[in-house]
């Protein structure tokens, strides 16, 4: 299987995010990606390969123009706002709650960062945009593969992708990589794509994006949002609008599941998939669902995602993975391989 690894993902590294009112150093790391792509090789299990590049334009098939030259802009501003700013990550401080205008982009960087992001475990630093830019292209190249005939193929990127919504970063993310695979693939022809999310966290920004489509099924199995970030998203009842009602399947669970529950889960959302017709899969692959994970309440095993591969090859579809969360470093290269070998 290709694996198009992000070699620019190190230009992103947050120093810190906040956490019950104290700066904590990010869970985000870099060590993350470079684990898998270790177990990879060391298990000679495909390709590694750069992506190709991309016009600005495939961007904007999922992102809002201001959005994106926010993203493009912000360091400079932040920067400019103080010069000792070059050493801090950045942060929003503010935002257009309810009664608020977030119909207008304020000059005042603070404010436009506040417009564009929804909470503060989500630093920005020099890099964001270039290795964000460049992940987003894994994705597309992961995208393209399959559509030129591989039966599956791995977008290996960080910063993660899918609480990015079409115009608000947040949850670590800043481009939504799954978003753009299923959009790519939908511009090139096919016509029903399903995204399934199988990261701890609800994909908030997945959901949002294609919420009002029946083109792209969603479904997700994730920790239930009233105990579990990101809160504000992620429910059953959350099911779509207008014509994209009954296009997004929410299987939330308790925080403390264990593999069985989790396995339900995914058979159900599996289930639906296959009644939709889907012609291709893009799969959020967050591997937070660990026992082991130091953020997250799932409980599953190393071996488990060995089963979870294998289910997933059981489904028949070309396949695009997408790299999601999984912070308990030391074994997250063990546990994307295993799916990956399962599946292979
Ligand atoms: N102190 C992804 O897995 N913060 N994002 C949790 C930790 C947000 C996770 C609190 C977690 C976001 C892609
Ligand atoms: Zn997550």
């Amino acid at each position: 299987m290709k694996t198009f690894f992000n070699h620019l993902h190190t230009l992103h590294q947050g120093k810190v995010e906040m956490f019950r009112g104290e700066m904590v150093p990010c869970f985000e790391v870099a060590a993350r990606t470079e684990h898998v792509l270790h177990e990879l090789q060391r298990r000679q299990l495909g390709t590694v390969l750069q992506p190709q590049g991309f016009d600005g334009a495939v961007l904007e098939r999922v992102h809002a123009r201001r959005y994106l030259q926010f993203l493009e802009s912000a360091w400079g501003q932040w920067v400019a706002l103080d010069p000792a700013n070059a050493q801090r990550d950045a942060f929003p401080s503010v935002w257009p709650i309810r009664t608020l205008r977030s119909d207008v982009a304020p000059d005042n960087f603070a404010a436009r960062m506040g417009l564009f992001s929804f909470d503060t475990g989500t630093p920005l630093t020099a890099g964001t945009w270039a290795a964000a830019r460049s992940g987003a292209h894994c994705a597309l190249s992961a995208a393209r593969a399959v559509l030129d005939g591989d039966q599956a193929a791995f977008a290996l990127t960080r910063p993660p992708g899918h609480h990015a919504g079409k115009d608000f970063f947040g949850g670590y993310c800043f481009l939504n990589n799954a978003a753009l695979a299923a959009q790519y693939l939908r511009d090139h022809g096919v016509e029903r794509v399903a995204v399934l999310d199988i990261d701890y966290h609800h994909g908030n920004g997945t959901q949002a994006i294609f919420y009002d489509r029946a083109d792209v099924l969603v479904a997700s199995v994730h920790g239930n949002p009233s105990t579990e970030y990101p809160f504000y998203s992620g429910y059953a009842d959350d099911t779509g609008v207008g014509p994209g009602l009954g296009y997004n399947l929410n299987l939330p669970l308790n925080r403390g599941s264990g593999f069985a529950d989790w396995l339900g889960a995914l058979n159900v959302a599996l289930e639906r998939i296959a009644a939709f017709g889907a012609q291709a899969l893009v799969v959020s692959m967050g591997m937070d669902t660990f026992e082991g994970d130091p953020i997250s309440g799932f409980k599953l095993h190393s071996d488990d995602y060995l089963r979870v591969g294998e289910r997933l090859a059981k489904v028949h579809l070309p396949t695009v993975l997408v790299f999601e969360g999984g912070y308990a470093v030391a074994e997250v290269g063990i546990n994307a391989a295993n799916i990956l070998q399962g599946l292979c």
